[in-house]
């Protein structure tokens, strides 16, 4: 049995959640997740890796004993040391650090003190009135957590795009395969680079569907086959994904991706500007009565309604009809749209190469310029610089950029951005740099008014060159703080700084929507891919994907600069 990339993830947050239940040491716990983001950013999967005997502790984050324990989950599907953790407390109460208001601490208390393991436990404590008695808790909390957990049962489990990635694309390739088969693709969300996916909607082509059928359900991965047609199956994974299959003939092709890319909304939008037509557009083609006269490619679809091409990720009905009717689609940015990344890291702290071997990977993946942007001081858990360290990696930085050919680096910092606005570090040592990335990584609950203000004073900082990870969300565990995006973007544009699109799968943060805000009013958006390795390079897809979503052209894009051109402009927001 083939263990994913992502089933190695899990068993390390297993571990961490485990740990955090316990009150263990916070670096170790650390140690976990970090290896856990690691191994699912990872594009290789890291049984090839133990299969050909390859050093795993060249990854970042992952040391000898966490090699040893990925050795041992990819040949026995687990390891000893979350077994032991398991028997000490039962893994379904780690399911209750995901309720927002529960903590470690607390859930500790509820499994010591009345013994609640699962969230269904928990609801029968909470209706008995029990929970307000116990220390720590009071009908305050009581309330948050009922609160809490009723939202939890309504939501289905979605996928972050490249953990999906890693399920996906094997199954897509293994369908390419079978005989007979012309066209497999995804669709879906998926293919709309959505950041999350409910589902996989993989679509086919082949002269005789019942042998892809019978591929399918009999795939290695398939844990559950739900159902079982001629045209159309549902499997889920043993990862938990549920997967769609629809196989058309041909002649169907581009009316069943049209239909299976989606969104449903845009789809609605379509078969209605169809109608006006006479045309009735389904699945199968684009219909004048009973005969068929378009459908075998997508842009044949859109040609019917008289629209030009409209790229998956703007199908949103959010106005990409509109403007695809007026003949002003965007054209959006592409990976080799860029011409560098603004955000990397390095073993100095919490990354796992060397500068130098950051610099041959970013020219390898075709850049001309890398910034190394360290975590500052304050972030002690990453190790940050202070200022000896700091002017250390630079000097560092300028005896090598003496060195290489092809590409450039360039000093910077991911500075933390304190609860007041001011800078982590002093202005002598950030007036040295080329740029500064500055960061929210703390008191994310401040109210609005308070965060906003916070980050307003950051950037009137004289030095201040590129806002990180805007939303300060994560996928699977932060909701986005509280914050006034659009005075944030105006004032980027009046103070000259820019906002970051940071690449990394758990982030994919400047959200969607605030990408069109930040064209809209002008401020360039730097897509980075916040490397802690060089594998990490391979994640700038995703951000080029989420930059899609959000109608960014390379123009709308910082570093699709070249550094001739990217140099005054990160210059003009440090000399104001
Ligand atoms: P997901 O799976 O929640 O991440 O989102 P999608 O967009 O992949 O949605 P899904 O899997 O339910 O359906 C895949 C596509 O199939 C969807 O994007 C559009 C199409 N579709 C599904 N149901 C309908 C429908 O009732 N009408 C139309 N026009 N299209 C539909
Ligand atoms: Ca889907
Ligand atoms: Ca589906």
């Amino acid at each position: 049995m083939a263990v994913h990339n992502a089933d190695i993830a899990a068993v390390f947050e297993q571990i961490a959640d485990l740990l955090e239940i316990q009150g263990e040491n916070p670096f170790r716990i650390r140690a976990y997740r970090n290896a856990a983001r690691q191994m699912e950013a990872m594009g290789v999967p890291a049984a090839d890796m133990v299969a050909k005997g390859e050093d795993l502790t060249e990854l970042p984050g992952i040391g000898d004993d966490l090699a040893a324990k990925i050795e041992e989950i990819v040949a026995t599907g687990t390891c000893k040391a979350l077994e032991k953790l398991k028997q000490q407390v039962p893994a379904t109460v780690a399911e209750l650090l995901k309720l927002p208001g529960l903590g470690p601490k607390r859930v500790k208390t509820l499994y010591k003190e009345l013994k609640i393991e699962t969230t269904d436990d928990l609801a029968k404590a909470l209706k008995g009135g029990k929970v307000r008695k116990l220390e720590g808790f009071g009908p305050k909390t009581e309330e948050a957590v009922a609160q809490a957990l009723a939202a939890h049962a309504g939501e289905a489990q979605r996928f972050k795009l490249a953990v999906a990635a890693q399920y996906a694309e094997p199954l897509r390739d293994y369908l390419a395969k079978v005989g007979g088969v012309q066209h497999a693709v995804i669709a879906g969300s998926y293919r709309r680079a959505k950041e999350t996916v409910g589902d996989l909607d993989l679509l086919v082509t082949a002269r005789t569907a019942p042998v892809v059928m019978d591929k399918f359900v009999a795939y290695d991965e398939v844990a559950r086959i739900l159902a079982k047609g001629e045209t159309r199956s549902t499997v889920v994974l043993k990862c938990g994904l549920q997967v769609d299959l629809r196989v058309v003939e041909n002649v169907s092709f581009g009316a069943a991706l049209h239909y299976f890319t989606g969104s449903k909304a845009h789809n609605i939008e379509i078969r209605r500007l169809g109608q006006k037509k006479g045309l009735k557009i389904n699945e199968y083609g684009v219909f004048k009565g009973e005969k068929r006269v378009d459908g075998k490619t997508e842009e044949s679809v859109f040609k019917s309604v008289g629209l030009p091409f409209i790229p998956p990720e703007l199908r949103e009905n959010r106005g990409e009809i509109e403007v695809a009717k007026a003949k002003k689609l965007p054209k959006l940015v592409e990976p080799k749209d860029l011409k560098g990344d603004l955000h990397t890291h390095t073993k100095a702290t919490d990354g796992h190469h060397t500068l130098e071997e950051m610099a041959q990977a970013a020219k390898d993946h075709g850049f001309e310029y890398l910034a190394i942007t360290e975590h500052s001081r304050r972030l002690t858990v990453a190790h940050g610089l202070d200022p000896a360290r700091l002017r250390k990696q630079c000097d560092e930085i300028d005896e090598l950029n003496s060195k290489l050919k092809g590409i450039q680096l360039l000093k910077g910092i991911e500075v933390d951005i304190l609860e007041d606005g001011a800078l982590d570090l002093p202005d002598d040592v950030l007036s040295e740099l080329d740029l500064v990335v500055g960061a929210v990584h703390s008191k994310f609950n401040l109210p609005r008014a308070k965060q906003t203000k916070r980050i307003l004073k950051a950037m009137d900082h004289k030095h201040f060159s590129i806002l990180a990870h805007p939303s300060g969300r994560l996928l699977d565990t932060r909701e986005p703080y509280d914050v006034d995006m659009l005075t944030i973007v105006r004032h980027a544009r009046e103070r000259g700084c820019f906002l970051e699109l940071n690449a990394h799968p758990e982030r994919l943060d400047l959200l969607d929507i605030h990408c069109q805000l930040a064209r809209d009013e002008g401020v360039l958006v730097a897509i980075s891919s916040d490397a802690h390795g060089i594998a990490d390079f391979d994640n700038l897809r995703y951000g080029v994907g989420q930059a899609r979503r959000g109608w960014l052209e390379a123009k709308d894009v910082l570093n699709s600069r070249s550094l001739k051109l990217l140099q005054p402009l990160l210059r003009r927001t440090i000399k104001t």
